[in-house]
């Protein structure tokens, strides 16, 4: 049963905070960023927890492993649930978000593949299941990987077994949640509840797939 996590991508405090408030009752984490961050402070963190949800920090940490671990160790002093951070960096870099992770009782989860046209520039081929294969190596707690293709997710999954899948590329970016929604651990939407009209009733829309079996 998939999980719905909303990614909360407007850069205003008031907003976000609302928004959140207002979908809080149809989904079961929330994601953010930089827009976010950089727009509202990190003390957004604090009260955006106050909807009663997991916060997961997505930096896409990309670094050498001593700033990576500098990075997840104040995301989970601010009080973030999970990190992500890229995988591409290699081995060390992805172990250091992944011990920080551990030594804080929370989540890591690794970018194996992303979902946007020009991903295809570097990461179909051997990339994806190379840095699957890491985050599984390292003990990350899972992946995120394209909704936008789930030939992808498919072959992802067979090297990450039982390992979450995270996935993102849903509505504005073309994923279709219904399909997707049998084969992840979580759907991670945007702009399609953020921008929408009603925010809850779109939430709402996109709660029914986290009844879909994986
Ligand atoms: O396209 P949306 O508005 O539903 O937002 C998708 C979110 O997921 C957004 O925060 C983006 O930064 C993140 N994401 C991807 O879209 C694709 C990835 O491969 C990884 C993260």
């Amino acid at each position: 049963m998939p999980e719905l996590i909303l990614a909360l991508d407007v850069t205003e405090r008031e907003s976000a905070i609302r928004i959140a408030r207002d979908c809080a009752p149809h989904v079961d984490a929330i994601k953010i960023g930089y827009p976010l961050v950089l727009g509202a402070g990190l003390s957004v963190a604090r009260d955006l927890k106050e909807a009663g949800l997991p916060l997961i920090a997505d930096f896409k940490v990309a670094d050498i492993p001593n700033t990576n671990k500098l990075i997840a160790d104040q995301v989970f002093a601010a009080g973030f649930s999970a990190i992500i951070c890229h995988g591409f960096p290699g081995r060390d870099s992805i172990q250091a978000c992944v011990d920080s992770a551990l030594a804080h009782g929370g989540d890591c989860y690794v970018v194996a593949e992303m979902s946007h046209p020009g991903a295809t520039d570097f990461f179909i081929g051997c990339t994806g299941e190379h840095i699957a294969k890491l985050a599984v190596e390292c003990g990350a707690d899972g992946i995120i990987a394209p909704a936008t293709r789930p030939f992808r997710v498919k072959i992802l999954r067979s090297i990450v077994g039982i390992k979450k899948i995270l996935s993102p590329g849903i509505g504005a970016q073309g994923g279709d949640a219904e399909a997707i929604a049998q084969i992840v651990d979580g759907l991670i939407v945007g702009r399609a509840i953020y921008e929408a009209a009603d925010p809850a009733a779109a939430a709402a829309g996109y709660a029914r797939f986290r009844g879909a079996g994986k």
